[in-house]
């Protein structure tokens, strides 16, 4: 790396030591922006670097909230105001017991450049709670609900900050949330996205993310004559990501072997077809179970995770690999049993799914790797799409959203290729991807001054 580079980086380690996530989230961003630095004089002379690394606002509070048993209960909201050079912050709220600063400030800063790159005015955060769903009642979930947006409403906005789903946040969180927000400021706005098709919510963004992963992947594969259809792909993770991942290879006619959610996996050899893919939304939205009942009702393999290390799921032999559960779901070992087995592909449905190692290892071995900046921004896209629609008092047929997710993630496509081949090396991606998406970023805050 450039010197400026490096001490951009050193800067942060040396501010926030433990804060592993964000760190590793700055590095390869840099890694990619270094290739680009000694054309943009403007940028180092005016720290955008500097500040870009730094969120506008962190929000930290408490949120108590009484369970079944009428005992009181404290967990920790967060929600990091990363950037509004180009809009509004905007990014999903997660609820999971790992939720700490470096996670929510990594998604954060992803989320900046990601939103840059759907082309619509979105500024970037993030939010979340260490409040684990798991196991809670209906009751349970709504008074968490109501206790998180008692103090986070007055930090948000339709034109200040709009949040919505994350990992443990769906259409029910979403609900609970918009109605404390409404009940405490008497405002019908289009506070957040993600919402319930009856009151604001848009068609197609429960679908939008895995939709827009396949759209992308799609785009990337055509440009090397090749195709989701007859193709054979392992899908981690069982949510809304990997449900409507695998809806959409279904669509196009490829074939899912594989879905897990932190205990373990399944392998289905036959293929998770839209019958069986109903039968994993039922147990995962509405029964709030475990993958493994799939194995049990379709009589196929299921393996139990027991190791933090080399995931039996990414060493399946198959076309196509599709990481939809969490950041850092592959590991060194992972990417060798990846480029071992020949996968021809990598779209990062979740956020940083790769380690640092995993990524150099895929790319090296000539993965085609479609970073997440990129390859999961439909579901933001279509959030502001939402938001679009919110503004308007209008709402758009399906078919409409989806052409305009179609049109924006190909778009990204163009865009991220043709930065790659412009900045750095063809084919690309991750440099792509920051690069487009740091531009607009960075020429936005050199014309606002500095805040
Ligand atoms: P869901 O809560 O719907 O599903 C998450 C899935 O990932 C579950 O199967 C869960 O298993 C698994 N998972 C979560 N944490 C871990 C972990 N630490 N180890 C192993 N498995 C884990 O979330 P989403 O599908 O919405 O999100 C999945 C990923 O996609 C996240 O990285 C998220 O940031 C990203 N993303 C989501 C978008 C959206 O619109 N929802 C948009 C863009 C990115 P279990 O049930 O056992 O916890
Ligand atoms: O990581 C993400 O892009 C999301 N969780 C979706 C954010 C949004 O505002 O729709």
């Amino acid at each position: 790396m450039h010197s400026q580079t490096e001490q951009v980086y050193q800067m942060v380690c040396r501010r926030d030591p433990n804060e592993r996530e964000f760190q590793q989230a700055v590095y390869t961003f840099l890694l990619s922006i270094d290739k680009i630095i000694d054309e943009l004089p403007d940028v180092t002379y005016h720290k955008i670097l500097e500040r870009m690394t730094e969120p506008e606002r962190v929000i930290m509070f408490r949120v108590p909230w009484m369970d079944d048993e009428g005992n009181c209960q404290i967990n920790r909201g967060f929600r990091v105001q990363m950037s509004s050079a180009i809009g509004p912050y905007k990014g999903g709220l997660r609820l999971h017991p790992s939720v700490n600063l470096s996670i929510m400030k990594f998604l954060a800063f992803e989320q900046v450049f990601k939103n840059s790159l759907t082309g619509l005015p979105m500024g970037g955060g993030k939010g979340g709670s260490d409040f684990n769903p798991k196991g809670k009642s209906e009751q349970e979930i709504m008074r968490f609900c109501q206790s998180f947006m008692t103090e986070l409403y007055r930090h948000i906005g339709p034109d200040t900050d709009v949040p919505a789903g994350d990992i443990g946040v769906g259409g029910r969180e979403i609900g609970y949330l918009y109605g404390q927000y409404k009940r405490i400021t008497n405002q019908f706005t289009g506070v957040l996205t993600g919402k319930g098709p009856d009151f604001g919510g848009s068609f197609i963004r429960p679908e939008a993310t895995g939709y827009g992963l396949v759209y992308l992947s799609q785009a990337i594969l055509a440009d090397k004559k090749m195709d989701i259809k007859g193709s054979t792909c392992l899908v981690s993770g069982s949510g809304n990501v990997a449900q409507f991942t695998v809806e959409k290879i279904n669509a196009l006619g490829g074939k899912v072997i594989t879905l897990s959610d932190s205990s373990g996996m399944i392998i289905d050899e036959e293929g998770i077809n839209d019958e069986k893919l109903a039968f994993v939304k039922m147990l995962k939205n509405v029964k709030r179970g475990r993958i493994k009942e799939y194995a049990e009702k379709y009589h196929v393999p299921y393996i139990e995770r027991t190791s933090e290390v080399a995931n039996p799921l990414w060493n399946i032999k198959a076309d196509y690999a599709f990481p939809c559960a969490t950041q850092n779901e592959i590991v060194k070992e992972d990417a060798l049993n990846l480029a071992k087995n020949k996968i021809k592909l990598v779209g990062e449905g979740a956020n940083m799914p790769c380690s640092i190692e995993a990524e150099e290892i895929l790319t090296s071995s000539g993965i085609l790797l479609a970073p997440a900046k990129a390859a999961n921004a439909g579901g933001v896209a279509v959030s502001g799409l939402e938001m679009a629609q919110n503004s308007q008092r209008m709402k758009w047929t399906p078919e409409q959203v989806d052409k305009e997710l179609q049109n924006i993630m190909k778009n990204i496509y163009k865009n991220i290729s043709e930065a790659a081949e412009t900045y750095s090396t063809k084919d690309n991606f991750i440099d792509g991807a920051n690069i487009a998406g740091f531009m607009k970023v960075s020429r936005a805050m050199l014309a606002q001054g500095y805040v």
